[in-house]
């Protein structure tokens, strides 16, 4: 290229800056409409032959990435050019739900699309829905993710997200007469507009072989299968800013030399394409089941792809930027790179990291282990010890021989330290080791302990889940290293959920707050609180509510064909279907005021509160007890909603395969929402945000984040219950102890199901699982007896708030009100500053 002149003057000095000459496409309105044209004819996914909502979507999207590359190649460039500290989002789950809206919004260029895809014949709206979820993650901790991307790129921050290209994410959901069943979703079906595949962009990953020994000690992994990672660049644009940031998910290809021509011809294809099958089992699907052997050894295939792959490219990109500056040095590594480990299931980075510095880059294990614990930190996600990931050591030997040494290594070098520096500590050395050889048949790995002693940082994400890793889980550890421990109560993206999501109820907030900058500085809607009591507000806040809960319930009618009164109370829960998470104490709870509503007169029917009461939630298709929860609250369902003397005062609707655009739809709609876990057992929770930002009131638990939003929004607008995290323990063991006195309307509700009332299924086994000495398992573990009581009493006192309407609609803007420290900018602005110690790089 040298110093040729570009069509528009610029002059041109690196092969490089190609990529920065102006662009034809453009967005000005006369312009959007001829590049949406320009896209439908010449874009070759499809014959020009017609242009029906699918093909409208494709071209308008594929216009929106136009003007996305733009700005993603000028972003590029200018941290390029800067060479900032970076921050490297590793985590195996992202739920970027859809993207068109929330692209040409971050742009601020919906009215310009609206408008022409109003000239080709369309409402943006239908072009909207005919995107696909991209749904790679199961739940809160994958949409987290994904509102972190929002947030960093909107805060003009250096740094990459990481991740998996599943061909299948998780699964399709439909309901039938046997409850939940799962569908393969297949995102990909045509194309993603979003991706862009980067051929230059490969690196070959290792599994099994074995680990060769020079003579001079040096070692090395060699042999095994080698399979490629090959780069898919999703662009991430920030709002109101140029700053557009990547999510990297890799896919995983065999090299053509592994393609055995020979065997092929002979007619054996499938030995011919060995490492071809394999490789496309490594990104065929999200969590694949892992009761067996074989799908254990493939979701640690996985997470090490994602690992091994990224810090390739991290390491790549910091030689890169470094060489031009002269030669790098390692120990300048952590003040580059910061990589940031979303939960366990990346903790293989820590061992890779460290084989990448001392068997390729020849450092030595005191400086390779200096580099890695300054750049690698770790957030905990869950307490719950079945979601602590443990690996047996057999299958990482196998998988991973060299890494096995080094963790071994690390284990070793961290006793030895606990001996040589608390000699007191002794005894609590079986519960801190990462290598647990207390069986010496199965010795097992422990990931959040390897965790925890590689990361210069550890945080939980609510107050309440960061005190309980330093006074519990990881108590020990935080009397050595108190410092380590921190919090960061997560946050969710206001623009996805609220400014998108809900633009009645952003337009009035902008109205009365005079200004929409509580978009990227969301503490301003405590501006609110002044309004709190003013009429006019009330009759806006609530006609905007009402329009939600008129698209909601056409939305249910369509899915579930059940016919809601818009006047009724609207209740949600949605959520992923756990024990925990009790969606079995909400039904329980439905069951008792169906059954009383059967027994009051037609009078004092009428004086009740009409509710409609919305579940939703997948099931892994594993948890069979998860599994009886959905069915039961789909039989209830269909007694309920077809028993006419009771259908003006109560519906119970499971709204079918709950995502991410779902949740787009039932939260603006909500009224009440429920988040009622067992205290101490829900991490955070983002969805409770989700819904106070719309004006939707809580009834929770003392649990997760729960906590802070009753303190922000204020304890007379939150409709608590249920036993404190501290007393759980305890109740447990005097449930066990058979010091339980059941309350009288949970017995009954109980037996209700038992007589047969929702159909001849047998809930026996569910129905067990809440008795103290139930003969197997954990005995009402989730505390659903006790809390039953206090639950049903909150419950009673949303009825009559809501008879109250201006009381309610006080409480309502309330809580909006109170919202303003459950935005992710504020969570990533703190990350940024009190762990990955970056800066703002905006693109000018
Ligand atoms: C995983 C598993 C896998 C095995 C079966 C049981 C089980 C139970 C829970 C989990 C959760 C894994 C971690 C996770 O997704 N945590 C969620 O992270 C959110 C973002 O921080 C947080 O809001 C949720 O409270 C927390 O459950």
């Amino acid at each position: 290229m040298g110093t040729e002149k570009a069509n528009e003057g610029a002059p041109v000095q690196l092969q490089g800056e190609i990529f920065r000459l102006p662009l034809p496409s453009s967005e000005k309105p006369s312009e959007i409409f001829s590049n949406i044209v320009h896209q439908a004819q010449y874009n070759p996914h499809f014959l020009p032959l017609k242009f029906d909502q699918e093909q409208a979507f494709y071209a308008t999207a594929l216009s929106v990435r136009d003007q996305l590359i733009k700005r993603w190649n000028e972003t590029y460039f200018h941290f390029h050019k800067n060479d900032p500290k970076q921050t490297y989002y590793l985590s195996m789950e992202y739920l970027q739900g859809r993207a068109l809206t929330n692209a040409i919004g971050n742009l601020e260029i919906q009215g310009a699309y609206a408008d022409a895809l109003t000239k080709l014949g369309y409402e943006i709206e239908d072009i909207a829905d005919q995107e696909k979820d991209a749904a790679l993650g199961n739940g809160g901790l994958g949409r987290l993710a994904s509102c972190f991307l929002d947030s960093i790129a909107t805060l003009n921050l250096p740094a990459w997200g990481y991740g998996l290209r599943y061909r299948y994410g998780l699964f399709r959901q439909r309901i039938s007469k046997e409850g939940q069943e799962e569908l393969a979703e297949d995102w990909l079906e045509k194309f993603s507009p979003w991706e862009v595949v980067r051929h230059d962009v490969v690196y070959s990953v290792r599994f099994f072989g074995h680990v060769e020994i020079s003579s001079t000690g040096s070692r090395k992994w060699v042999d095994g299968e080698i399979i490629q990672a090959l780069a898919y660049d999703v662009p991430i644009p920030g709002y109101k800013t140029k700053n557009t940031i990547s999510l990297r998910l890799w896919d995983a290809k065999a090299r053509a030399e592994d393609f055995n021509l020979f065997e092929f011809n002979a007619g054996h294809y499938e030995s011919a394409s060995q490492l071809h099958i394999k490789a496309q089992q490594i990104c065929a699907v999200l969590y694949p089941g892992d009761t067996t052997e074989n799908g254990k050894l493939l979701r640690l295939k996985q997470q090490f792809f994602l690992c091994s792959a990224s810090l390739q490219d991290i390491i790549a990109r910091f030689k890169e930027r470094r060489d031009g500056k002269g030669t790098y040095q390692w120990t300048e590594f952590p003040s580059k790179v910061s990589v940031q480990l979303n939960d366990t299931h990346p903790t293989l980075a820590i061992p890779e990291l460290m084989r990448l510095l001392m068997d390729d880059e020849g450092l030595g294990w005191d400086q390779a282990w200096d580099v890695t614990s300054r750049t690698v930190s770790y957030t905990n996600h869950t307490v719950l010890p079945e979601a602590l990931e443990k690996w047996s050591q057999a299958i990482i030997w196998k998988l991973l021989p060299r890494h096995m040494e080094i963790i071994e290594e690390i284990d070793k070098r961290f006793k030895d330290m606990i001996r040589a520096t608390h000699c007191d500590m002794e005894t609590k050395i079986p519960v801190m080791q990462i290598l647990d050889e207390s069986n010496p048949e199965k010795p097992i790995v422990h990931m959040a302990n390897l965790c925890v002693v590689s990361s210069h940082t550890v945080n939980g994400v609510a107050q309440l889940h960061s005190d309980i890793l330093k006074t519990e889980l990881f108590v020990d550890y935080a009397s050595i290293w108190p410092g380590k421990f921190q919090n960061k109560t997560n946050g969710i993206t206001p623009r996805r959920w609220l400014r998108f999501c809900n633009p009645e109820l952003s337009s009035i907030i902008t109205k009365w707050l005079k200004s929409d900058a509580w978009i990227t500085n969301l503490d301003l809607l405590s501006g609110l609180r002044q309004f709190a009591d003013n009429v006019e507000l009330h009759a806006e806040w609530s006609s905007a509510k009402m329009a939600s809960k008129r698209r909601l319930a056409q939305y249910i009618f369509h899915k579930t064909g059940v016919s809601v009164d818009q006047n009724s109370l609207f209740d949600i829960q949605i959520k992923r279907i756990h024990e925990y998470k009790r969606q079995l104490l909400n039904i329980l709870g439905a069951i008792y005021r169906y059954k009383k509503l059967k027994e009051m007169s037609t009078e004092e029917r009428q004086k009740a509160t009409p509710r409609t009461i919305m579940f939703g939630g997948k099931a892994f298709a594993t948890y069979t007890n998860a599994k009886r929860v959905v069915k039961l609250v789909n039989d209830v369902g269909s007694v309920v909603n077809n028993d006419s003397d009771i259908n003006d005062y109560l519906k119970i609707v499971f709204v079918p395969n709950y995502n991410v655009s779902v949740a787009e739809i039932l939260i603006p709609g909500s009224e009440l929402s429920q988040h009622i876990s067992t205290a101490g057992m829900e991490a955070s929770g983002t969805s409770n945000m989700k819904f106070a930002l719309n004006g939707c009131l809580i009834i929770g638990t003392l649990d997760g984040a729960n906590v802070e939003i009753r303190e922000e929004i204020g304890e007379d607008n939150f409709f608590l219950f249920g036993a404190k995290a501290d007393n759980v323990p305890r109740l447990r063991k005097e449930r066990e102890n058979g010091l339980f006195k059941p309350d009288a309307r949970f017995e009954e509700a109980k037996h209700f199901i038992r007589s047969g009332a929702f159909g001849s299924y047998d809930y026996g086994p569910l129905l067990d699982s809440l008795e103290g000495n139930c003969g197997y398992g954990r005995g009402d573990y989730f505390l659903v007896g006790h809390d039953f009581p206090s639950y049903m009493d909150a419950q009673d006192q949303v009825d009559e708030a809501y008879k109250d309407q201006k009381r309610w609609l006080k409480m309502s803007i309330l809580s909006t009100a109170g919202c303003g420290k459950f935005s992710s900018d504020r969570t990533i602005a703190q990350y940024a500053k009190e762990i990955w110690g970056i800066n703002p790089c905006p693109v000018p």
